[in-house]
């Protein structure tokens, strides 16, 4: 029967990622595709850009007062990565279509945020001397995470986020209050070649922004300001300083603060930077809720914590057109990477790509694939068709040799209430000319492929 396709019943016992082993269950969705990916660590690969890339930050934050922590494991909790967080029990980001479970209890990170509480507690002080983290006033995170996703240019399974949080004591030693700290603090923080065009206060009328309960407006509008501040050194030290603007124009670089909503942030930001003629996000910030920090037993704190995707920031700074190019070997690529010098990648020649169309008709709720957005025995009653699901077939068939997967139409038949769709995969090796047999043998698996696991009828 179709729904047992990727369910238990085919379902090995175990899972090893990274060397270690795992119990599975119904929730288990991680495709044997996905696994070699966990121990590339492309953040710590001397010389790769995305090494580079988190260098280049890391050097704006002190390590007598940030603990840097680069290896934390990519297995966690559901509490680690959604429960102490505060999303809702319904939030999307939890369903098996968005993430990667290794069981019921565990997932491949989704955020670097995942670590949050258990690096609060790690800075309490007290009896924890010489402990990692033990006494200082932040951190940063560096590591790699798992989204279930569309697939384009800019969007891989597997990309690297940098966490960093910073805390201010309200019973600091010389009695001075959040507000007098962060002011001597913004004495020394120069900003040079950014140019903020939206900043986007608390107080701003009309946007919502509220204040955390338990912190004062000025309170929060302190921390708010020391966040933007740091975050805005950052994209001045990446595109005007290190990317070299500085020395080549007398522009400025362009941003704005974007309102926006996180579960453990209150008030949230994003921060978009203007380049190559679009606002780009690049990150997302906020005032630490305070039942977090509560939580971690860092009551008597105040702070920020922000999230960076790294090769969404790498991609603008060394202008690198498609994220796959990111995990290739050729020597080519990698190559043209020195730690600590910045020079515009030079695409090697593009090889020609290949598109083919693949139409099929959607199954029905009742009997459809529960691969990943549907739990066995939930009776969710949703869709029988998820596109996520759609997309990490594909991946899994093709590997990198897919490029991008677009949806082109897509109609409800008027007589049975059945649902078509017909996606257009575009086939291209970054590295070599694909074959036309290659490619037709390619679309030949996807398409037994999904009639196998996902029980679609093709059209
Ligand atoms: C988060 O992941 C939050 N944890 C960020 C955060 C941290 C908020 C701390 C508040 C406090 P978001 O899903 O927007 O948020 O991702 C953060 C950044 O990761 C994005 O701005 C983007 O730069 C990058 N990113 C997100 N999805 C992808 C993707 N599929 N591919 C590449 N980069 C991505
Ligand atoms: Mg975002």
């Amino acid at each position: 029967p179709r729904q047992s396709s990727s369910q238990p019943t085919d379902l090995p016992n175990t899972i090893t990622l990274a060397n270690i082993t795992y119990n599975t269950d119904a929730h288990t969705n991680i495709p044997p595709s996905l696994t070699p990916y966990l121990s590339r660590t492309l953040h710590l690969h001397r010389h790769h850009p995305i090494s580079n890339t988190r260098k280049t930050i890391e050097s704006l934050f002190p390590t007598t007062q940030y603990e840097i922590y680069n290896t934390l494991p990519p297995v966690v909790t559901v509490a680690q990565n959604f429960d102490c967080l505060g999303f809702p029990s319904d939030h999307v980001g939890r369903s098996r279509s968005d993430t990667y479970y290794v069981n019921r209890h565990q997932v491949l990170r989704t955020h670097t945020s995942a670590h949050q509480a258990e690096k609060f507690r790690a800075m309490q002080s007290g009896g924890r001397e010489g402990e990692e983290g033990a006494g200082k006033m932040g951190y940063l995170i560096s590591a790699d995470v798992y989204r279930r996703d569309a697939i384009d240019r800019s969007h891989y399974p597997v990309f690297h986020q940098m966490e960093g949080a910073r805390l201010f004591s309200r019973s600091h030693p010389s009695a001075k209050t959040i507000e007098e700290q962060v002011e001597e603090e913004l004495q020394g923080m120069k900003v040079e070649g950014v140019e903020v065009v939206e900043s986007c206060a608390i107080h701003e009328e009309g946007n919502g922004v509220q204040v955390e309960k338990g912190h004062s407006v000025s309170e929060a509008e302190a921390v708010a300001k020391h966040l933007k501040r740091q975050l805005e050194m950052v994209v001045s030290k990446i595109f005007y300083q290190a990317a070299g603007t500085a020395a080549t124009s007398e522009e400025k670089v362009k941003v704005r603060w974007v309102s926006a909503y996180f579960p453990f942030t209150s008030p949230s930001y994003e921060l978009e930077v203007w380049w190559n003629g679009e606002w780009l996000e690049v990150l997302g910030c906020g005032v630490i809720k305070q039942d977090l920090l509560n939580y971690a037993g860092q009551g008597d704190k105040i702070g920020w914590a922000f999230g960076v995707g790294i090769e969404r920031i790498a991609m603008l700074m060394y202008g690198i057109p498609d994220i796959r190019l990111f995990w290739s070997n050729d020597e080519r690529f990698s190559g043209q990477f020195r730690e600590g010098a910045v020079k515009k990648f030079e695409a090697f020649s593009k090889y020609p790509g290949c598109y083919k169309d693949v139409a099929f008709w959607v199954p029905s709720s009742e009997r459809g694939s529960a691969a990943g957005g549907l739990t066995v025995g939930e009776g969710t009653g949703g869709e029988g068709f998820h596109e996520n699901d759609f997309m990490e077939l594909v991946r899994g068939v093709g590997g990198d040799l897919v490029e991008d997967v677009k949806l082109i139409d897509e109609f409800t038949h008027p007589k049975s209430g059945r649902k078509s769709m017909c996606y257009r995969i575009n086939y291209r090796s970054l590295e070599r000319t694909l074959t036309n047999e290659e490619v037709d043998g390619l679309q030949e698996r996807v398409r037994s492929t999904l009639t196998d696991k996902l029980g679609v009828e093709l059209r």
